[in-house]
This record gives structure tokens, C-alpha cells and sequence, in this order.
């Protein structure tokens, strides 16, 4: 439900929680309903907040919650999300609350999160997205077409920092992103395969081999030439156009992680120019909010040793 609300310079204390980081989305709202929750607290908060300051009165959407995102927010997958809703300026929306996840021995655990991997996105409907691009492309759907009758929609749409679309304007270039997403999503399976067969931190959980690794790296590899090859249009567009796609967004979680976690360069030296200007072109981005939430270095410490052929 929307309410609209009026307030005037409200104190610091006060005002909308969009601001607040990733981090403490959990502190804030750990004693909230895991459904719902308001990021205005009350008009009567609100009363005493406008009576203790001027008279200027601004119009304040006070928006419940209608979707909460459980993520890891290092993790590769999850990462992709919030990168996507970082650029798209949806990452401190209030129709979205963001709740990490613990990890534990049965998994990945958050209050209302069911079994399995994340990220997944809870609907109003109570079902649920359990896929990152199908959870991006659901986003992107909303956002390029938001249903009149859902004021959440509205509400979203509206609060995208530019309203461009992050998949093309044509058919022809939707089909382009894909084909750039679909091989940025390969390339990020072979790297968590090499990664989950040659690194110490899988030895105690699962079979490993450092040669199964160094090869899917070199698949990894590979794929990611096939890109820089195949798609400078799309590439430069993102580039010199500052647009970023959702490609783009899957391809920085993946250069991300497997340099922040594995410790790996996946665009040493010179080849692949282009993508490695998109990368620094993506690095520009600060989104604060995310830098904070980096993996644990007992987990780096690990995950950044890989197993010699032996
Ligand atoms: N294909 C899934 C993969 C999700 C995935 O594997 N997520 C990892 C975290 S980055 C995870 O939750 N692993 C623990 C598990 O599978 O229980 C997606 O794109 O969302």
C-alpha cells in the first residue's frame, strides 16, 4: 500500500532509511515482521519531528516493503543483483528490502528465506525467484513496464536513477545483451567450477583436482575472448555511452569476485582491451553501500590458495 505523507526538514535521525548501507539493512529492521515493515515509523513520529523543525514541508512517500532480496553480498550471484540495482539507483528503494544471509552448516539461513541458494527475490504474492538473471530480468521487466494497479510498480519505475533500460532499445539489441549475458554467465560457471575444484577451501567439503581446475579456467578464459571478439558494439556502447547493461552488471560480479575472493586477474596484461576499458570503466562506479560488504578474510585466506598439479 502507498501512503503519502507530508513532512518538514526532519532531523537526521529521522529521515527515509533509504540512505543506510547494505550492512545494516539487518540492524534496522531485525525486529521488524520478515514481510513487512514501514521505513516511516508513524505520523506521530512524524508530528513531533515537524514541530520541532521549520515549516518547510516536503512530500514524503512512506512505501512498505512488497519484496525482500536474501543475499550473500560477496557472493558472485547475489553480488549481481545488487550491482544491477546499484546502477539502475534501486539499491536503497524502499519496495525492496535487503536481508543477508547466515552462513551455516545447513546452508544459507534468513529469517523467511527458504531452503537453497541465493539470491532470491520474495514477491508480494508470497512466491518467490530463486535465479540472479531471472530475478534482474523480473526487475528490468517491472521498471520497462510497470502495472498501473500496483502502486509498488509505479513506485519502482519511478525511482530508477534515469529510467533507461539496462537490455537495449530494440529486439536486435535485447538480443545482443543476451547473447553477451549468456556468456558472461558461462564464464562465471567455469570459474566457480575451477574454483570449487582447486582451491583450499573446498578440500574438506567436496572432491577436488587442480588440473580439472586449471582447465576450466582456461574455459573461463576462452569465453571471455569470445566475448571481447565478438561484441565491440555492444562493449563500446556500455563504454563511451556510460549506459551499462545487465551484461555488464553479471560481468563486474564476476571480475569482482574472482579477484576479491580468489585472488585471480581474469584480464591480466594487455589482450582483451575491451574489456578490460569496461571494467575500468565500471570501477568508476562507487557504490559505497557495497564496498563495505566484502568477503570475510578467513574465507579469502583460503579461497586464495590454489592447489599445484601434483
Ligand atoms: N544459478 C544460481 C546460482 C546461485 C548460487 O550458487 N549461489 C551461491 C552463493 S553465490 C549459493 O547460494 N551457494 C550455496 C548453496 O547452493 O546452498 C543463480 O544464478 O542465482
Amino acid at each position: 500500500m502507498l501512503h503519502v505523507s507530508l513532512r518538514g526538514d526532519i532531523p537526521e535521525t529521522f529521515q527515509i532509511l533509504p540512505q543506510v548501507s547494505v550492512d545494516t539493512y539487518q540492524t534496522h529492521y531485525k525486529s521488524a515482521s520478515p514481510h513487512k515493515y514501514e521505513h516511516v515509523n508513524s505520523l506521530s513520529s512524524y508530528s513531533s519531528a515537524k514541530s520541532a523543525t521549520h515549516n518547510t514541508l516536503n512530500i514524503l512517500i512512506a512505501m512498505t516493503a512488497q519484496l525482500e532480496l536474501y543475499v550473500l553480498t560477496w557472493g558472485i550471484y547475489p553480488r549481481r543483483v545488487l550491482l544491477y540495482l546499484a546502477e539502475k539507483g534501486l539499491l536503497s528503494s524502499p519496495v525492496i528490502k535487503i536481508t543477508p544471509v547466515t552462513i551455516t552448516n545447513t546452508g544459507m539461513v534468513a529469517p523467511g528465506k527458504p531452503q537453497g541458494s541465493v539470491p532470491i527475490l520474495r514477491l508480494p504474492d508470497g512466491t518467490f525467484i530463486k535465479q540472479s538473471i531471472a530475478i534482474i530480468e523480473f526487475f528490468e521487466d517491472v521498471c520497462d513496464d510497470p502495472d498501473p494497479a500496483q502502486d509498488w510498480q509505479i513506485e519502482l519505475a519511478k525511482s530508477t536513477n534515469s529510467g533507461i533500460t539496462m537490455r537495449g532499445n530494440t529486439p536486435a539489441q535485447r538480443a545482443k545483451t543476451r547473447e553477451v549475458l549468456g556468456l558472461v554467465d558461462e564464464a562465471s560457471s567455469q570459474f566457480c567450477f575451477a574454483a570449487h575444484k582447486g582451491t583450499a577451501l573446498f578440500v574438506s567439503l567436496e572432491e577436488t583436482n587442480a588440473l580439472a581446475a586449471k582447465l576450466a579456467l582456461e574455459y573461463c578464459r576462452k569465453t571471455l575472448r569470445l566475448v571481447e571478439e565478438n561484441y565491440a558494439t555492444e562493449l563500446s556502447r556500455s563504454i563511451d555511452g556510460g549506459h551499462t547493461s545487465i551484461a555488464d552488471c553479471v560481468l563486474n560480479s564476476l571480475l569482482q569476485f574472482s579477484e576479491g575472493v580468489y585472488g585471480v586477474d581474469l584480464l591480466p596484461g594487455p589482450e582483451l582491451p575491451l574489456l578490460r576499458r569496461l571494467r575500468g570503466m565500471l570501477q568508476t562506479r562507487s557504490f559505497t553501500e557495497l564496498e563495505k560488504s566484502q568477503c570475510p578474510e578467513e574465507i579469502k585466506n583460503l579461497a586464495s590458495q590454489w592447489l599445484v598439479i601434483g
